[in-house]
């Protein structure tokens, strides 16, 4: 039987055939995403998680062998050849993001590349051009800003979207975590600008620069940030998965061959002000220091006619305060976004079963494989990616400046 192309007229029959590149945190998340959708949602198709891509042929056979992939390859390269598959996932770190999600967009392979969408405002732009340049054909790209799939954040949007906010006047987002707050947690990827670009910023503040964005429909005017580092030295890890790490050898082991320890090149925290170009004030703060906060993604958004509170940490509840109301009656109320009308709730649970994590990820790829059945480009796409890094960008430039102000032109 011959291999069927992307380019076959039938394709919309066959299962969606994904691979992946990348078996750590993201890639084990994507792979549980795409594993999951077509049993909780109508993609209009089966999905076959056809190939991984890994350096570590052992590991990358070993992910292969715990998701039910027929194939490894060692080199991401030949998944453009193989002819078999028709989204390519990237679940790199950033510094490899551009050079795959560019050859798989002009090999006609769809693409969901994780977030941040690049290390560099430069490769930014040639994905999306890629990427506009693929659209003319069919072919679609989008960036993994997951959290926008959370149901209460969705919720949220559409409240903001139907005036019940009113005029916003302030956005208040804050991304904490606390893994690396212990100095001797190991130098692991995340951590080296070389492979992530940068830190909490690109980590972390990326999603709450696209939540901002999401949820209100503003654009940041301009910025001012400051960053810190407030560990520079680490031990380099021995071992390392997801956000855990172990370290290398003890200092007493006497091994001096083997560097140590290792220089911190990214920023652990940033804090930073915007205006939006829906005359609001924003206020942003993304750390890895904050401890006691684990997956804190907060989002506070203040309107003339009302509020809302969101924190990942309770994820299936938004705090809605109705300002229209009469003040004796007025007040923040929590509504538990798990109702059959709630975004997503309906392929799910009973009302109140609640929602976790990976969760954000099966809406995120269902959407994305009804959009690509339906010929839709899905969102965010790479100009959503680039908009982001384009704040990225100025952020990084206002810190180098002592917080100078930088003004962004979208
Ligand atoms: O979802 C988050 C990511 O985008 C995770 O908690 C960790 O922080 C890993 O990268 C970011």
């Amino acid at each position: 039987m011959p291999v069927p192309t992307t380019t076959d007229d039938n394709r919309s029959e066959q299962p969606l055939r994904v691979a992946i590149v990348g078996y750590s945190f993201m890639g084990t998340i994507h792979a549980q995403a795409w594993t999951t959708a077509p049993r909780f949602f109508d993609l209009g198709r089966g999905v076959d998680l056809v190939a991984v891509s890994g350096r570590d042929a052992d590991a990358a056979r070993a992910f292969a062998d715990r998701f039910g992939i027929a194939h490894v390859e060692t080199d991401w390269r030949a998944l453009l050849t193989r002819g078999d598959i028709d989204v390519i996932d990237i679940c790199t770190p950033g510094h490899l993001h551009a050079e795959i999600a560019i050859a798989a967009l002009d090999a006609g392979i769809h693409v969901l590349c994780e977030k941040p969408l690049a290390n560099t405002l430069e490769e930014a732009e040639r994905m999306n051009a890629a990427a506009e340049r693929a659209a003319a054909r069919g072919v679609h790209a989008m960036v993994g800003f997951s959290y926008r799939r959370t149901p209460a954040l969705a919720h949220a949007r559409r409240l903001v979207a139907d005036g019940r906010l009113g005029t916003i006047r302030h956005i208040r987002a804050q991304y904490l975590q606390d893994w690396i707050a212990d100095p001797t947690f190991p130098l692991v990827w995340r951590l080296d600008a070389d492979q992530a670009g940068s830190g909490a910023l690109g980590d972390l503040g990326a999603h709450i620069i696209d939540l901002a964005r999401f949820v209100t429909g503003q654009e940041l005017t301009g910025v001012s940030a400051l960053t810190s580092t407030f560990v520079t030295e680490r031990p380099l890890p021995a071992s390392s998965s997801g956000l855990s790490a172990t370290a290398g050898d003890d200092p007493e082991d006497g091994d001096a061959a083997e560097p140590l320890t290792g220089r911190v090149t990214v920023d652990d925290a940033v804090v930073f002000i915007a205006r939006t170009d829906g005359g609001a004030l924003a206020t942003f703060e993304a750390t890895r220091f904050a401890t006691g906060r684990k997956n804190a993604m907060r989002l506070e958004v203040d309107g003339s006619d009302g509020s809302l509170v969101f924190d990942f940490e309770r994820m299936n509840e938004l705090q809605f305060h109705d300002h229209t109301l009469p003040a004796e009656e007025a007040g923040f109320r929590r509504i538990l976004v798990t109702e059959p009308g709630h975004p997503y709730a309906d392929a799910w649970w009973p009302a109140g079963h609640g929602l976790g994590y990976e969760h954000t990820f099966v809406h995120e790829v269902a959407d994305l494989a009804r959009d690509l059945a339906a010929g839709r480009a899905p969102e965010p796409g790479f100009a959503d990616g680039l908009l982001v890094q384009r704040v990225l960008t100025a952020v990084s430039a206002s810190a180098d400046a002592g917080a100078a102000w930088i003004p962004l032109d979208h």
